[in-house]
């Protein structure tokens, strides 16, 4: 480790002074916490032992906001030399730290104060739960200890509000404590269906000392039900049952496995939405998202023919069923690292909790017992479905303003195969599902199940501070820009290049789609007309518009050229393009429907269908 002396070494120092009450035995502390790969070593003060625990863990860059109680760590992060990113809202820190696990397949970390940073971060950490994206939260507290002073800032409860959002809250009693436990929560966060760990460190131990002699612990062993497998493969082995697999997240990183298990098995492949990508869409074997009505036709037809579907690492989640609108295909064999994923809403013939890897490596092992003849006929089949699913998505049905799947399909050819794109929660959405083409995992982020309005601002921005060799871009509606666009700021502020996009309609639409059926008029889904030009020029960031289909290639080509982060309206139209996941969900919603609720439906929509100037706003 370097330790010239400069601005920054001197500052450094003049820290550890400040903590020299707490460290009598401490030799003279230069650049930060000596990091040692194996473990956190020697005598340091907790924030120290944080940032080295941090290191060790490899982490790339800590999302947050300082504060009182975390200023210590802040400094210490800066001496020990872990990247770090201020955000504008807590609400980012959670969301950036969540889509950059997702980016890189590693864990995100963020780092805020307790009472508002910590409420802000929760809508993130409910997205990082729900889609299973490990990440770590360091929620630095107020002082705990008997004797400690009532009525301190920020001292609503801490644990009691991050238990039900996370898969474990660890609370670091003592400074011994802080290495080993943020150790586990990366542990925690990893095993099994990952998700959010929180880490609760009073900040009364960041600056006392303690003599460290750790070793980070191996990971937590993959399950793998053998017994269950073993009934899977009894399964499989009927050679005359026709396969299909289903891929989620946890497939992601078992690419290669999946696809030479598809090839054994002759299987079609499909994916859920946070699958999308398991198996690259140029697969002869890939038919695209979902497999049902909701999904691309490829999917849906190829499932037809199907007597068995292998569901791995997948929850069958309301979205990525259009509200559980999935068909009754056979026979469902569900594994998944979470036992209690399994035939949760599809009912499972064999449930196997097992990590997807290891699945997958044991079926290529035994692929003697379950291996079919190759099906040309079936990979012809898929080819010609997906060449119809790509010249229907081709055709532009929308001439008012930019037709959005125009838009999406125009967007990917521009930005190339390996370039990350994020998907908010907006109308286009179920389009860019359908019809985004992956070359691979981990190019394609949506928060699925969590759908939080805004995400996909921060988290581009989260995402492309890990990943800067990749063009990042953002695709949010005006209604998602005005939740978190002012976190755009962040991106011009640390030089951060990503290409956001705004589908502009003036409304939130989806609402619209969702109310006009049932309501006959829409309420509350009117939007503030918006100045992005002077918007982007407030926030340092390039502005760039496209107003017409015809803009496109040239709009495209100067969002994408221009360097720096850059800010894209895009005029949008929504109307006259039939959206098969909306049609999904709302026939699946009517069939479920109670006969008097259907009555109560119908009575409505005929009453208001004679007001011919509807109260919309
Ligand atoms: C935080 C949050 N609040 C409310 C919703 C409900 N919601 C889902 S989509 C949507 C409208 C999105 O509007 P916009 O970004 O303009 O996209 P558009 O619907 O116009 O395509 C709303 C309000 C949500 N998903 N998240
Ligand atoms: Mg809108």
């Amino acid at each position: 480790m370097d330790f010239h002396l400069n601005r920054r070494a001197a500052i450094g120092a003049l820290g550890a002074l400040g903590a020299a009450t707490a460290l009598p035995a401490s030799p003279a502390r230069a650049a930060g916490p000596p990091s040692d790969p194996r473990g956190v070593r020697g005598r340091m003060t907790g924030a120290d032992a944080a940032v080295a625990a941090l290191c060790c863990e490899r982490v790339s860059c800590v999302f947050g906001v300082p504060g009182a109680q975390n200023n210590e760590f802040w400094d210490a992060m800066k001496s020990g030399g872990l990247p770090y990113l201020l955000v504008t809202n807590e609400s980012s820190a959670s969301v950036m730290a969540d889509a950059s696990a997702r980016a890189t397949g590693g864990v995100g970390v963020f780092s805020v104060v307790p009472g508002p940073g910590l409420s802000n971060a929760l809508t993130g950490i409910g997205e990082a739960l729900l889609d299973s994206v490990p990440i770590v939260g360091l929620f630095t507290d107020v002082d705990r200890r008997p004797g400690a002073p009532a009525f301190q800032v920020h001292s609503t409860p801490n644990a009691p509000i991050l238990r039900p959002m996370s898969k474990a809250v660890l609370e670091i009693k003592h400074a011994a404590q802080v290495p080993s436990l943020i150790h586990d929560a990366f542990r925690i966060a990893r095993s099994g269906e990952p998700g959010p760990v929180a880490v609760i460190l009073p900040f009364p131990i960041l600056t006392e000392a303690w003599d460290y002699d750790g070793v980070a612990p191996p990971p937590y062993p993959a399950p793998f039900d053998e017994q269950a497998y073993r009934r899977a493969i009894g399964l499989l082995s009927d050679r005359r049952a026709r396969v299909g697999i289903y891929a989620g997240m946890g497939c992601l990183d078992v690419g290669p496995a999946l696809a030479c298990a598809a090839e054994i098995l002759q299987a079609p492949v499909a994916t859920s939405v946070s699958g999308k990508g398991a198996i690259p869409d140029f697969h002869p074997l890939a038919v695209g998202w979902g497999y049902g009505a909701q999904g691309t036709r490829a999917a849906e037809r190829a499932f037809k023919e199907v007597d068995i579907v292998l569901a791995v690492g997948v929850k069958y989640s309301e979205n990525s069923t259009a509200s559980y609108a999935i068909p009754d295909r056979g026979k469902v064999i569900h594994v998944d690292a979470n036992p209690n994923n399994i035939g949760r809403n599809v009912p499972a013939c064999v449930g196997v909790n097992a990590d997807a890897r290891l699945f997958f490596d044991r079926l290529i092992r035994d692929a003697g017992a379950v291996r079919r003849p190759v099906d040309p006929g079936l990979t012809r089949r898929i080819a010609h479905h997906r060449a119809v699913d790509r010249r229907e998505n081709a055709k532009v049905r929308i001439t008012q303003g930019v037709d959005p799947m125009a838009f999406l399909l125009q967007l990917r050819a521009a930005l190339g195969p390996d370039e990350l794109i994020f998907v908010d929660v907006t109308t286009a959405s179920h389009w860019a599902a359908e019809a985004i083409d992956l070359a691979g995992p981990r190019r394609y982020f949506t928060p699925a199940n969590n759908q939080s309005m805004g995400w996909a601002i921060p988290a581009a921005i989260g995402a492309q501070k890990v990943r800067p060799d990749r063009v990042v871009a953002s695709i949010s509606g005006d209604g998602c820009f005005l939740m978190s666009g002012m976190e755009m700021s962040t991106a011009s502020r640390a030089g951060l290049p990503v290409k956001f996009f705004v589908l502009d309609d003036g409304a939130y639409h989806y609402m619209q789609m969702l109310q006009e059926p049932s309501f006959r008029r829409t309420t509350a889904t009117e939007l503030a007309r918006v100045d992005y030009g002077a918007f982007a020029r407030g926030m340092g960031l390039s502005y760039n518009q496209i107003d017409r289909n015809d803009d496109l290639p040239a709009g495209l080509a100067r969002a994408v050229g221009t360097p720096g982060p850059v800010l894209t309206r895009v005029v949008i139209s929504y109307e006259g393009r039939a959206i098969r996941w909306l049609d999904a969900a709302k026939s699946a919603y009517l069939r479920k429907l109670p006969a008097d609720q259907k009555v109560r439906l119908g009575v409505r929509v005929a009453s208001r269908a004679l007001d011919r100037n509807p109260d919309n706003d």
